[in-house]
């Protein structure tokens, strides 16, 4: 089946291939957040089980990633196009010493989808970043992800960073990533926590409709 084609050309990372697949999977119809999850995010699942056991390494994670956003390419206007306006303005990146960022694209790629604007700051963005681009854009929301267990802890600098530039008030603080959990958001006083990009984009169309009716 297609899908699996997809979900076995991204982990041998032929990016034409899945490329080309995503487009004839969107042609027959298929629904592109069954393509996403169960072509693209299932062959990534796939690569992450075996860099574990290292049976693969970080070059094979690295061509598989190139594949991914080459599929993703593809897949992006046709997710944003899906969305619903929410109208407001979020700033994201990944933490401080952590370069996984492909995630956090999703999470974008989700949240412009439904709607808001996005300042994507990149990788490696440290708390002083992502709150003086929160202060100075007049960001709604700060997202951080982190897929790291020896990052995780910067998001509680971002929340300090907040507090200390007296804007904790007026920004909401989303985290989330492979590591994180409900517990360790409540922990370190961020806001929400989601598990995947989808329902990030639903909590944060919520939080900007619920900050306009205010
Ligand atoms: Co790295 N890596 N990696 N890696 N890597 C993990 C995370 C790891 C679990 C692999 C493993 O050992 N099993 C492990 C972390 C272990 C730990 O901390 N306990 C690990 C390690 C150790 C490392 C290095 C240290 C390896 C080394 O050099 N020895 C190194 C660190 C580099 C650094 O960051 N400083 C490293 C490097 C790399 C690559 C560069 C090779 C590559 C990254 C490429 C890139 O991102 N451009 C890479 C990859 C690809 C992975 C795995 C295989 C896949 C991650 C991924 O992209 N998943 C990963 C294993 C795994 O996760 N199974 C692994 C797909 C992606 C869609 O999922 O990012 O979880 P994810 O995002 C999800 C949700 O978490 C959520 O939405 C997405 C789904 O909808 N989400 C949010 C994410 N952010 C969110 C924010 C939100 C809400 C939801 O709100 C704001």
């Amino acid at each position: 089946m297609l899908l699996d084609d997809i979900c076995t050309n991204l982990q041998k990372g032929k990016a034409k291939d899945v490329k080309a697949q995503v487009q004839e999977a969107l042609d027959a119809g298929i629904d592109p957040v069954e393509i996403l999850n169960k072509g693209m995010l299932e062959g990534m699942n796939i690569i992450g089980i075996k860099f574990q056991n290292n049976e693969i390494y970080v070059p094979d994670v690295l061509i598989a990633a190139r594949a991914m956003n080459a599929g993703m390419e593809l897949l992006k206007p046709v997710l944003n196009a899906k969305g619903v306006k929410a109208d407001g303005k979020v700033c994201i990146g990944t933490v401080k010493g952590d370069l996984h960022d492909i995630g956090k694209n999703l999470v974008r790629m989700m949240m412009e989808g439904a709607g808001l604007e996005v300042l994507d700051l990149g990788v490696d963005v440290s708390a002083e970043k992502f709150v003086s681009t929160a202060k100075n854009e007049g960001c709604d929301i700060i997202c951080c992800s982190a897929l790291l267990t020896t990052t995780m802890v910067e998001m509680k600098n971002v929340v300090e960073a907040a507090v200390a530039e007296g804007i904790r008030d007026k920004v909401t603080i989303m985290v989330g990533g492979a590591p994180i959990t409900d517990k360790f958001c409540k922990d370190i006083g961020a806001d929400i926590y989601t598990a995947d990009a989808a329902s990030a984009a639903q909590e944060a169309a919520k939080v900007i409709k619920a900050k306009k009716k205010a």
